[in-house]
């Protein structure tokens, strides 16, 4: 059945590990052996995940791999830096096998919805988020924007606004320049008949993820970005009509150093794991304004003394993103309602 919110090329990701439930039977013994430690295991790092493969990176060249019994229930995930064993040859046919993922230095999570708890990782191990939103084709929407911000700074992920087609609609970057203007985001903006050096530069021996929405030039920039990638690239026109080109989370290799990860276009990004204090440090030009809040407040204009109403007028150029704020909140509360 489809999971409400979801794209279906997310259908086609793996659930599996976190939807079985793997209960110890009782009668089992217990775990007294000592596991193998596979102190010869490689590392690799794992770039694309399909099916329950996992397609890894050894000292430069792809090797197939399956996960180890022993691991479980453990995920693993585009980003990760696996141990693997066994045939690492990388030939047709061979199936190397991951036997250890290393501590994740940070994961980047969302829920299908913000009423669905179950929360899933989309990448460990980046340094950066890079959000991409057209300026238009589809329409540029800063809730989704301010969204991906909140799971940012969550994840404590460096996050960087890529806004493309500024060819079709220049004036829309003024537009989102003014609506972050009290924010220290990086703003880089795309078009195809100019270079992507100032995106190279931010990108360049980084682990960058792309997230956005199908259809706003994710691919394409990657395309640009990684000579050979080979990213199918959609016709706008069958955007959201049912058709997603890219299917599978997949990282790729920049030739400057460092690696681009590209992800399915997703509709929503879903805060269920995430608390309205966490949400507050993405706005963090409200954080200090709210302050000055009575004790318990809760950023809602019913309230009547939130200190946000006072300082923010409408016309003040915060008053997008507190309007942003507070639809968050909004939809947190109501999803916990309801659960
Ligand atoms: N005019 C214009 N079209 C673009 C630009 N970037 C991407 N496109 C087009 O937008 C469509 C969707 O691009 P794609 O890379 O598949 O988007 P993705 O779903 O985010 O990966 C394709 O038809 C691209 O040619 C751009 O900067 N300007
Ligand atoms: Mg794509």
């Amino acid at each position: 059945m489809p999971v409400q919110g979801w794209d279906e090329a997310d259908e086609e990701q793996d659930w599996d590990e976190e939807d079985v439930r793997v209960r110890a039977s009782r009668r089992s013994r217990p775990r007294t052996k000592i596991r193998p430690k596979h102190a010869n295991a490689r590392e690799g790092l794992v770039t694309a995940v399909d099916r329950g493969r996992y397609t890894c990176r050894v000292e430069g060249d792809p090797v197939t791999a399956m996960k180890a019994r022993e691991l479980g229930k453990q995920s693993i995930v585009v980003g990760d830096r696996a141990g693997l064993v066994g045939d690492l040859s990388g030939a047709p046919g061979t199936l190397a096998r991951i036997v250890r993922i290393e501590p994740r230095s940070g994961e980047l999570r969302r829920s299908a919805d913000d009423e669905n708890a179950h929360e899933r990782v989309v990448v460990a191990n980046v340094d950066r988020l890079v959000i991409v939103a057209s300026v238009i084709d589809p329409p540029l929407r800063y809730g989704f924007v301010d969204r991906c911000l909140v799971a940012a700074f969550d994840a404590g992920v460096a996050p960087v606004l890529c806004l493309t087609k500024n060819d079709l609609a220049p004036e829309i970057v003024d537009e989102a320049r003014s609506y972050y203007s009290q924010l220290d985001l990086t703003i880089v903006t795309t078009r195809p008949d100019e270079p992507l050096d100032e995106l190279l530069a931010l990108l360049a021996g980084k682990e960058n993820v792309f997230f956005g929405h199908s259809g706003v030039g994710k691919s394409t920039l990657i395309n640009r970005l990684v000579p050979g990638a080979g990213r199918a690239v959609a016709e706008v026109r069958s955007i959201g009509k049912g058709s997603h080109t890219s299917t599978s989370t997949v990282a790729l290799e920049l030739p400057a150093g460092g690696w681009v990860i590209d992800t399915p276009g997703v509709r929503s990004f879903g805060l269920a794991h995430v608390t309205p204090d966490s949400i507050l440090k993405a706005f963090p030009e409200l954080k200090a304004i709210a302050e000055d809040c009575p004790r318990g407040c809760t950023h809602t204009p019913e309230i009547g003394d939130c200190a946000l109403d006072a300082a923010i007028g409408p016309d003040d150029p915060r008053a997008g993103r507190l309007a942003s704020f507070r639809r968050m909140l909004a939809s947190l509360a109501e999803a916990d309602g309801k659960t």
